[in-house]
């Protein structure tokens, strides 16, 4: 496919309410949008830095740069057919696989549009409606976890990820557990805890969690599988996971019983699909992750999830948990069972309101080519 334009713009957008985890609280998010015209079809990209570099290296201003300057002109200069032709382009790049992402997605986006088929169908997918968990934020106080837990499960979600940290876990567990016996429910810890806390840890085994996500450091497998040999608590690994690679070490030193995928940390839709056919094939069920995502990002959680290992409930949820208002339409929702529904239509399936992302965008640049690139 010819590459006509590719426009980068920064929104911003004010959560409905702040996000806090083991790392910091988020209450505005600034959501970079890549869109990439072809032949009279327009792709939509999410990237899904933070905005600042304490989940991973990238923020959303390291993002940014590393688009407009390297990757945008890179693949401008192609003729790229595939989403997954995008890695060998993008391949003198070292790591920005958030960066990568937001564009290789835009580009499946465009073929799926192009084949006149939808995204999820594009990249194998074989379900209809995916099943939806919610991450809830380290909150002030446990009777206001407690009440929002309430109306998460009143509103059909399959299953409640709390965030901890030290201070924020065994008696919090505790009073969700002795009021709600039977929910699934699982924490998230973004690298809180170190392995001198294992004892601490396996305390945590008393409240039949479905996972312990990401308790070590943000790159480790070595110690996690350490952890692991001395908790009942099956691991989940996000942050370590960047690749089908890191998935395939992590598997093999049983540093993990779950995987996390998340679409930006891995670079995108090739790198997801290769996790998880490589989970898939050794038995280890995945989940989709969440980056606190607007329409497009979301809307392309929704179709990766309908790939077959996508067997627990994610953290794909409805837009207005986050947004006043989502930059789709239809806003992606939730029955009351607790599932999205997987569009069947080309492309993403969500349009994207242009007139409201005009109106949120506080920065915008168009890419040109690179003359010379390598
Ligand atoms: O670790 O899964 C995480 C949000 C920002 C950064 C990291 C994480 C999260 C979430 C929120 O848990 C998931 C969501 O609701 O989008
Ligand atoms: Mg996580």
């Amino acid at each position: 496919m010819r590459i006509d334009a590719i426009i980068l713009r920064e929104l911003h957008m004010p959560l409905v309410r702040p996000f806090e985890t083991s790392f910091g609280v988020t209450r505005d998010r600034r959501i970079l949008l890549v869109e990439i015209q072809s032949e009279g079809l327009t792709g939509w990209g999410e990237c899904t830095a933070g905005e600042r570099p304490f989940f991973s290296e990238e923020s959303t201003g390291s993002a940014w740069q590393v688009m407009v300057q390297e990757l945008g002109p890179m693949l401008a200069a192609e003729h790229p057919e595939h989403g997954g032709d995008c890695p060998h382009i993008f391949r003198q790049v070292r790591g920005n696989r958030m960066a990568k992402a937001a564009l290789e997605n835009a580009i499946w986006d465009l073929e799926a549009q192009r084949e006149g088929i939808s995204l999820s169908r594009l990249i194998g997918g074989v379900r209809e409606t995916i099943p939806c968990g919610v991450s809830l934020g380290i909150q002030a106080s446990v009777p206001e976890l407690l009440a929002i837990i309430e109306r998460e499960l009143a509103a059909g979600y399959q299953r409640i990820k709390l965030k901890c940290k030290p201070g924020w876990d065994v008696e919090v567990f505790e009073r969700v557990r002795n009021r709600w016996p039977g929910i699934m429910l699982s924490c998230d810890a973004n690298s809180a805890y170190r392995l001198r806390d294992a004892d601490h840890l396996a305390q945590f085994d008393a409240f039949d969690l479905l996972m312990i996500e990401q308790p070590l450091w943000h790159d480790d497998f070595y110690f996690h599988s350490l952890l692991q040999k001395r908790l009942e608590t099956p691991i989940c690994l996000d942050e370590s996971i960047r690749n089908r690679r890191d998935a395939l070490a992590a598997i093999e030193m049983e540093s993990c019983k779950i995987i996390n995928i998340k679409l930006g940390r891995v670079g995108g839709f090739s790198e997801a699909i290769a996790v998880h056919n490589a989970a898939q094939e050794r038995g280890i069920p995945v989940w989709c992750g969440g980056m606190l995502e607007a329409g497009v990002g979301r809307a392309h959680n929704v179709a990766l999830a309908a790939l077959e290992n996508f067997s627990l409930p994610g953290d794909v949820s409805a837009s207005a948990r986050y947004w006043a208002e989502d930059i789709v339409e239809p806003e992606i929702t939730v029955s009351p069972q607790g599932e999205i529904a997987v569009p069947d239509t080309p492309g993403r399936g969500y349009e994207v309101r242009t007139d409201l992302v005009e109106r949120l965008t506080v920065r915008k640049e168009a890419i040109r080519a690179m003359e010379l690139v390598g």
